[in-house]
């Protein structure tokens, strides 16, 4: 299997090489085959997604993405709508050891990535700026499906849908709609919804009302963030972008330019998110052997800067890997 590797931008680099380290170990049939893509893309080919690096995704099984930078709309935002990785799946799990607000926490954001604001449809004319805001009944039928079937398959037992319809009546309302004949296929799953400013409110005061959450683009990025923040932050938070062909696995945080370079970077949510590429596969054994060993070092007290420890990126990735 062909995995096309785009490191990206700031710390995507350095979380990359650690988890490049943890998979090149398995033995397993995958090819890995390194592209460029982002802000020095950019400055080097005047393209933040050169050519190569697009067609070299299209001839992969899988994509691994480190991080987006300054061009993250021209970069990852483009490709899973190139690529039409249409679902991103966002867990939200609490790790013993991390001193986080809330322990115990298993909550799983279902994005919907290739409409909404982030379609790039933008003008500015005589100094007014405006987006367009693109919400499909087809996106939306397929994400909520894709959110009930994932809960279905994973034995959870509720799905809530946000969104704004006292707002915004056409696109939030049309959202809303078909969740709402959505959830009707699956009278064995319980089904609410929120605006989504309440469910911000309830995420930070009871995030344990929440299981499977599906929402559109935007509020989906921003939701995801808050809710890493609950468990101890984005060092945490792994996520795949799934489509019917393709597949990109990407962790939820940026590029980090304030700490890049410096070898600090919390690398378990791209770690994380390899064990989401492994277990795509069906290598599941191997995935939960990493995740294990990654749960395990944290737990035994060690830990980069960002979850009050001292290791630098590399001396995780070491003590992770003396653990499997
Ligand atoms: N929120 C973390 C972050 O900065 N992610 C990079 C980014 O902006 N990605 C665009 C996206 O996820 O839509």
């Amino acid at each position: 299997m062909r995995i096309a590797v785009i490191p990206g931008d700031g710390i995507g680099k350095e979380v990359m090489n650690a988890a490049m380290i943890l998979l090149e170990n398995l033995n397993l049939p995958f090819k890995y085959e390194f592209y460029e893509a982002g802000d020095e893309a950019l400055k080097k080919y005047g393209k933040a997604l050169p050519d190569e690096t697009l067609e070299a995704c299209k001839k992969s099984d899988a994509v691994l993405f480190g991080a987006a930078g300054e061009t993250a709309a021209d970069v990852i935002v483009k490709l899973r709508q190139e690529l039409d990785v249409f679902a991103n799946v966002r867990p939200i799990k609490s790790i013993k050891g991390v001193d986080s607000l809330y322990k115990d926490l298993d909550v799983v954001i279902i994005r919907e990535n290739t409409e909404c604001l982030y379609k790039g449809i933008e003008f500015e004319i005589d100094g007014v700026a405006q987006t367009l805001r693109v919400i499909t009944k087809k996106a939306s039928e397929r994400i909520a499906r894709f959110a009930f079937e994932f809960a279905r398959k994973e034995k959870r037992k509720k799905v809530t849908s946000l969104h704004k319809a006292n707002v915004m009546k056409k696109t939030c309302g049309l959202f809303r709609d078909v969740c709402r004949e959505v959830a009707k296929d699956y009278p064995e799953i319980s089904f609410n919804e929120y605006y989504i400013d309440a469910a911000c409110l309830y995420l930070v005061m009871d995030p344990y009302r929440f299981d499977v959450i599906v929402t559109t683009n935007m509020f989906g990025d921003i939701v995801s963030d808050l809710a890493a923040g609950l468990i101890g932050g984005l060092g945490l938070a792994p996520s795949a972008n799934i489509g019917e062909r393709y597949a990109i696995f990407e962790p939820v945080h940026g590029a980090a330019f304030d700490i890049a370079g410096k070898g600090i970077a919390n690398p378990t949510a791209m770690i994380l998110t390899a064990c989401m590429m492994l277990k795509h596969f069906g290598f599941r054994d191997e995935a939960s052997r990493i995740e294990k060993a990654v749960e395990d070092t944290i737990a035994s007290g060690l830990k980069t800067r960002d979850l009050g420890g001292n290791l630098k990126t590399f001396e995780f990735t070491r003590e992770v890997v003396k653990r499997i």
